[in-house]
This record gives structure tokens, C-alpha cells and sequence, in this order.
């Protein structure tokens, strides 16, 4: 029989016993055990849980400690001189196969950083402070029971390319799911709904290595535009966006089965027939919530060439300029009807389209299709340049414009915000001029640079799922985003800047896109919107009750979650239930 958490026995107690004495015992019982309190666990408690996960538990060492004395003896300047190095340029080696490594800065929190003084101490701050390095599915039940048992927060990370802290915590207890790495080419997958090829992913299988398996044997899949991303993780369980979205539709619209440890402990597969309301969750309804997922088997697609291209214009005279970037959003939605996706950027001085995917079709087709758009531009005497590129594989194309995979060379962002753009703005002309306007406010100074995906996954076929319906009405995703800074005096900037996105960029954003949504994972943890109806929309009631059922302890918490605000983080940093402390 499993124990009552200190969280279930406090509402066992409401309204038998007096209110004073259950708000004594909810106050420290209640919340989630962090080192020091006295329901933390033991040393024995640690080596038995170590016993049962045959030695796979490892106590965090953050990688920085080499960068200072005192904490963990392990000071080594060399080390930490590398670190320093590697660190602005690949940001995401140096975090992420790293377990506990989390990637976004604000999480980072200076803890344990290679850019504070050596004298500071390396502490644990917000990283999980141990993790079990998962194997199989017996690891992830150990996993949970224990952190039941004893109460302490339980994460789910795979890579840490996670812009709201879900992979962390602190006083956490993490299941890394990073060398889950298996991947299997079906050539023949049959269920109800679909005969074809299909590719069953371990968890902890990166895009760039799913692409690499896919080339090899003829066929292409829908994976993240970093090859760092994990596929079978938090990113198409919160939906997947993709230079192939157009063609196929979204990540969570390819997945025939999940393979799962719910947070009772069954591993169970959920398919569109078996386990339906799992499934329709764990497509597009958000990573780390319902259940740990082991694999994943989703469909892919015979390879084949791809054209490509770049556009790119200078901002020489302001007005025509920004008209040019107006013509651009409206016409964008239009380019992308037959398969295509296009990323671009806009800054204050220059447009940059910068991998232009047209799937299946000839190099030419890249400058016929962009062809009223250059006569505007040149109505506007913009000058431009356009590249194109012939690749006989998707994975040339994707090497091309995000390589060198498996990995890829970008840095990504982590000061950033999504906003999904309905189609009545995009197709208004006026209310594109709007959105324009918010825009140049948002990148003069060079403060924020706004990034934006052009797909069309209206009419792609998939099973009932969770995905926002926002993006069913969309051709237009975008980010603002702006660089953290590293440097250990850049923290009240950095605070500062992502308050700015909050308070100011965001909310002139919504104003002029009323009816669009929020990407949940490529969203600002400050954001003060309304987030169950931009993250989840309509599907959000259906999600709680999918959460109640899988989950009914709440072992899984992660900020903007479906659920997450029945907890908080109290002054300490732990994990607390709402009105857990006295207003039961
Ligand atoms: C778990 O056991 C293994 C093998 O005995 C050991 O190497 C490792 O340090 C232990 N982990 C912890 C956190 O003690
Ligand atoms: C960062 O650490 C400070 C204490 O140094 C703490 O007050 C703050 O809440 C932490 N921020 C995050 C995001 O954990
Ligand atoms: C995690 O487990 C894998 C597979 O057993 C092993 O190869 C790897 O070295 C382990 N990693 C760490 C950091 O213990
Ligand atoms: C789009 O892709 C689908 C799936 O590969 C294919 O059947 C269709 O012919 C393509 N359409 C165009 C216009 O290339
Ligand atoms: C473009 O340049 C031509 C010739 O220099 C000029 O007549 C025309 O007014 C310009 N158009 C715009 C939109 O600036
Ligand atoms: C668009 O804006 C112009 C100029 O402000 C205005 O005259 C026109 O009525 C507007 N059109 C629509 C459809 O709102
Ligand atoms: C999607 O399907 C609808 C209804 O069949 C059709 O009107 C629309 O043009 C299609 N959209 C695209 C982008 O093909
Ligand atoms: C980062 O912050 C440091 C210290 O405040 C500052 O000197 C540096 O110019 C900043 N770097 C960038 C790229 O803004
Ligand atoms: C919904 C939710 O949990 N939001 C919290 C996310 O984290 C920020 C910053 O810690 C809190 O302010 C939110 O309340």
C-alpha cells in the first residue's frame, strides 16, 4: 500500500479536525521536503533508493564547481578556463548532457557559475540535487515511489533545453532521461489509423540524431529546429514546431503510440485506441504532467530533395523598410501552402529569411515563389539578396541552415516569449500594420529581435489531440527574443530586460493579435497573461481532469503545467501546495 504524502493527509484532515491544528500540521508537512528539513531524507534513505536503481543515482556536482573553492574540492582553473570558452558560443554543450545542467540562465541563478568570483560558493541553488541516470521503465517507478514516500519534488529532464524550469528544482530529485537514446526504423507500423513507416524513439533520442537514423534509411521526421532538442520529449508533448510542419503537421500530430509511466506507477502504451485520453494529452498538452514518457513511435516520410533559400534587405530608409516587413507578414501565409516553411528574423536594421524549406520541389520554384514579393521590394527601392540551395536530403537541408548536426552551432535565446498569430491579422493589412508598429517599438535599441516560423498545419490529418488549437488557425508563429548575458555583473539587466518583455513588449503584442495563443514551450516564466486560455485554450478543463486521473497526487509540477497553480514556491524555494499552509 502506498503511504499518505504529508500533502494527502492535510486534506484527509479538512474539516474533521479544527482549522488551527490542521494549519499547524499543514505547514510543514505539506510542501515538498528540501535538504535541512527534518522530512529530507536520509543517507540510508538515499543508498537504499541507489540499491534499487542498481547504482544509477548520482549526486549533483554542478559543472562549474571547478570554477570554485571551497564547496566541492574539485577547484581546477584549466577546467574552468574551458568552460568560460566553450560557454557563449555552445551554450547547450555545456549544460546539456550534463545531468541536473539546466540551460536557461535564469535558472541558473548564478549558483554555481563560471563567471562569479572564485571565492563564491558553489551551491545547488535550483538544480536538482540528485538524479537517477534512467535506464528502463523500473527506474522511472522507482523514481516516483520514492518521491511520494518522502515527499520531495520530482523533475523529468532529457536535455534541459527548457525555457520555464520544468527540468529543475530546487531540492529536487530529477529523472534524466538523457541516455534513453534507442532508436528503431519501422518500415511497416500497422495500426487502425495508419499503415506506413514509423521510427519508435528512446526519450532521450536528439533531434539530430533521429534525423541522421531517418537519412540512413530514406526517410525524413518532423524534429525541432535545434538538432539539440529531444523529440520524444517535452517538445512533442507540448506540440513541435518544424520546418517539415507544413507538409506533415505538427510533431504531436505524428505519434501512434506513447510508451509511459503514469505517476501511479503503470507503464502503460497509449495509442488512438488504447489508453485514448493519455494519448490525446501527451500530443500537444505539455511535457513532465501526466506521466514520465520512455519512447515514442511517430510516422516518417520517405526522404527526398529539398530546395532552400535565404532573402535578406537592409533597413536604408525606415519607412519603406517597415512597409516592406508589413508586405512580408501579410504575404508570408500565402508562400506556404504547398509544403513550405520559412524562418525569419526581423531586426531594427535589417530582415533576414533565413532557411526558406521548400520540400519535394526544384531550386528554381524558390525564386518563382517569392516573385511578387521582390517586385514590392523593388517598388520600394529595397535592394535584396536571395541565395537558394539544392539538397538531395532533408538532412542536407536541415545541415545547411542549422548544422553541423547532430547538434547544430546556434545559441539559442533564453530571454524569450512566443505569440501565435490567427490568420484574420496576418491577412488584414491594417491589422498587420498594428502588429508593425508594436514590432519596430520592440526592436529599436537592439534590445529584442523578433524570430518567426511561417507553416500551415490546417488541414494535416491526426488523431484527437491536445495541440493549441491556435495554431490550426495560424501561419505565423513568433518569439521576441534577446541574449541572456553571462557576464556575473549582467544580472539586474538581464531581471530588467525580461520584466521590459513582460510588462511592456507582450502585452502590445496581444493587443494587436487578439484571438492567438502562446507555444508553452518557448514562453517567459514572468508572463503575466492569461495563460490556460493562451497555453492550452479550449482544452484546458479536459487536461485537468486527464492530470487528476494519472496524476492524483500531483508527483508532477512544473511552472504554467496544467494544474501548476495549485502549488507555489515559498520564500525557501520549496514546493508548496496553495492554502497548504493554514487556509484549508
Ligand atoms: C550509487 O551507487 C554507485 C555504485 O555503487 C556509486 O558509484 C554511486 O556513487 C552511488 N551514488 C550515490 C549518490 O551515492
Ligand atoms: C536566485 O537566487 C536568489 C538568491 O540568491 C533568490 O532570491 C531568487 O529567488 C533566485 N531566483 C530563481 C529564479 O530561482
Ligand atoms: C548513465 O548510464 C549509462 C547507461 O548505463 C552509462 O553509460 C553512463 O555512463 C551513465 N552516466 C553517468 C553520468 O553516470
Ligand atoms: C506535399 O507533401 C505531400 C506529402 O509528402 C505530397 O503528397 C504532396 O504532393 C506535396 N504537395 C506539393 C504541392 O508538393
Ligand atoms: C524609388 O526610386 C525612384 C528613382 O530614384 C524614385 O523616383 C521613386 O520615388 C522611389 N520610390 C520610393 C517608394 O521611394
Ligand atoms: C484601414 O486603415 C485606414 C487608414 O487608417 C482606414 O481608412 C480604413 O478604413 C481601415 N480599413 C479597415 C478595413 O479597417
Ligand atoms: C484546408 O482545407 C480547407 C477545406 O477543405 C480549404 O478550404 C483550404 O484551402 C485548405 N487549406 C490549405 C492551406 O490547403
Ligand atoms: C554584458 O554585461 C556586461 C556587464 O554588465 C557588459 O559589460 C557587457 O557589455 C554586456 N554584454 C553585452 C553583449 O551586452
Ligand atoms: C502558473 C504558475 O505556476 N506560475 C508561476 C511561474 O513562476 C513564476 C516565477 O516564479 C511565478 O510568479 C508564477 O506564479
Amino acid at each position: 500500500m502506498q503511504a499518505l504524502t504529508g500533502f494527502g493527509l492535510v486534506f484527509a484532515l479538512c474539516g474533521r479536525v479544527d482549522a488551527a491544528a490542521a494549519a499547524a500540521a499543514a505547514a510543514v508537512a505539506s510542501c515538498r521536503n528540501i535538504p535541512g528539513d527534518p522530512g529530507w531524507p536520509s543517507p540510508a534513505d538515499w543508498a537504499q533508493l541507489n540499491k534499487t536503481v542498481r547504482g544509477q543515482l548520482i549526486a549533483t556536482i554542478p559543472q562549474a564547481s571547478v570554477c570554485h573553492t571551497g564547496s566541492y574540492s574539485d577547484y581546477d582553473e584549466t577546467a574552468c578556463q574551458a568552460l568560460r570558452d566553450g560557454h557563449d558560443t555552445d551554450r547547450l554543450v555545456y549544460s546539456e548532457p550534463h545531468p541536473a545542467g539546466v540551460m536557461n540562465g535564469y535558472y541558473q541563478n548564478q549558483s554555481c557559475d563560471p563567471f562569479t568570483p572564485t571565492s563564491q560558493p558553489c551551491v545547488l541553488g535550483n538544480y536538482a540535487v540528485y538524479s537517477i541516470n534512467v535506464t528502463g521503465a523500473d527506474d522511472v517507478i522507482a523514481g516516483i515511489k520514492f518521491a511520494k514516500e518522502k515527499n520531495i519534488r520530482l523533475v523529468v529532464k532529457t536535455t534541459g533545453h527548457d525555457y520555464k524550469g520544468q527540468s529543475t528544482g530546487k531540492g529536487a530529485l530529477a529523472l534524466w532521461m538523457w541516455n534513453l537514446k534507442t532508436t528503431e526504423i519501422i518500415t511497416n507500423y500497422k495500426s487502425s489509423g495508419y499503415s506506413g513507416p514509423a521510427i519508435k524513439l528512446g526519450s532521450g533520442t536528439i533531434g539530430g540524431e533521429a534525423l541522421t537514423v531517418a537519412r540512413d534509411a530514406g526517410y525524413r521526421l518532423v524534429s525541432g529546429e535545434c538538432g539539440s532538442v529531444g523529440v520524444a520529449s517535452g517538445y512533442t508533448q507540448g506540440g513541435g514546431h518544424s520546418m517539415l510542419n507544413s507538409a506533415y503537421g505538427m510533431a504531436a500530430d505524428q505519434v501512434l503510440e506513447w510508451e509511459v509511466v503514469t505517476a501511479t506507477g503503470e507503464h502503460l502504451i497509449a495509442t488512438p485506441t488504447k489508453n485514448t485520453d493519455l494519448y490525446w494529452a501527451l500530443c500537444g498538452g505539455g511535457g513532465g504532467t501526466y506521466g514520465v514518457v520512455l519512447s515514442m513511435i511517430s510516422k516518417i516520410y520517405p526522404d527526398g530533395p529539398v530546395a532552400g533559400g535565404t532573402l535578406a534587405f537592409q533597413n536604408t530608409d525606415p519607412t519603406a523598410y517597415w512597409e516592406a516587413v508589413s508586405l512580408w507578414i501579410q504575404y508570408a501565409p500565402t508562400l506556404v501552402r504547398q509544403n513550405n516553411t520559412i524562418i525569419y528574423l526581423i531586426f531594427d536594421n535589417v530582415f533576414e529569411a533565413l532557411a526558406i524549406t521548400l520540400p519535394g520541389q526544384p531550386v528554381s520554384a524558390v525564386s518563382d515563389l517569392l516573385t511578387p514579393y521582390l517586385a514590392q521590394l523593388a517598388r520600394l527601392n529595397i535592394t535584396h539578396s536571395l541565395t537558394t540551395t539544392h539538397s538531395s536530403t532533408y538532412h542536407d537541408h536541415f545541415n545547411t541552415y542549422f548544422g553541423p548536426l547532430p547538434y547544430g552551432a546556434s545559441s539559442p535565446t533564453t530571454i524569450l516569449h512566443n505569440h501565435i498569430i490567427p490568420r484574420s491579422i496576418t491577412s488584414s493589412p491594417n491589422a498587420t500594420a498594428n502588429l508593425v508598429t508594436a514590432y519596430r517599438e520592440t526592436v529599436k535599441d537592439n534590445k529584442f529581435l523578433i524570430g518567426c516560423l511561417v507553416f500551415d498545419v490546417s488541414n494535416a490529418t491526426h488523431p484527437p489531440n491536445a495541440v493549441l488549437p491556435a495554431w490550426r488557425g495560424s501561419s505565423t508563429s513568433c518569439n521576441v527574443n534577446a541574449f541572456w548575458n553571462f557576464s556575473a555583473s549582467a544580472r539586474g539587466d538581464n531581471l530588467a530586460r525580461k520584466l521590459d518583455l513582460v510588462e511592456r513588449v507582450v502585452p502590445a503584442i496581444e493587443k494587436a493579435t487578439p484571438g492567438g495563443g502562446v507555444y508553452l514551450n518557448e514562453m517567459d516564466p514572468w508572463y503575466k497573461g492569461d495563460w490556460k486560455r493562451m497555453l492550452f485554450g479550449e482544452n484546458y478543463e479536459r487536461l485537468s481532469r486527464v492530470k487528476k486521473r494519472y496524476d492524483p497526487a500531483n508527483v508532477f509540477w512544473g511552472n504554467f503545467s496544467v494544474g501548476s497553480d495549485k502549488f507555489e514556491i515559498d520564500g525557501a524555494g520549496r514546493l508548496c501546495p496553495v492554502g497548504g499552509r493554514g487556509r484549508c
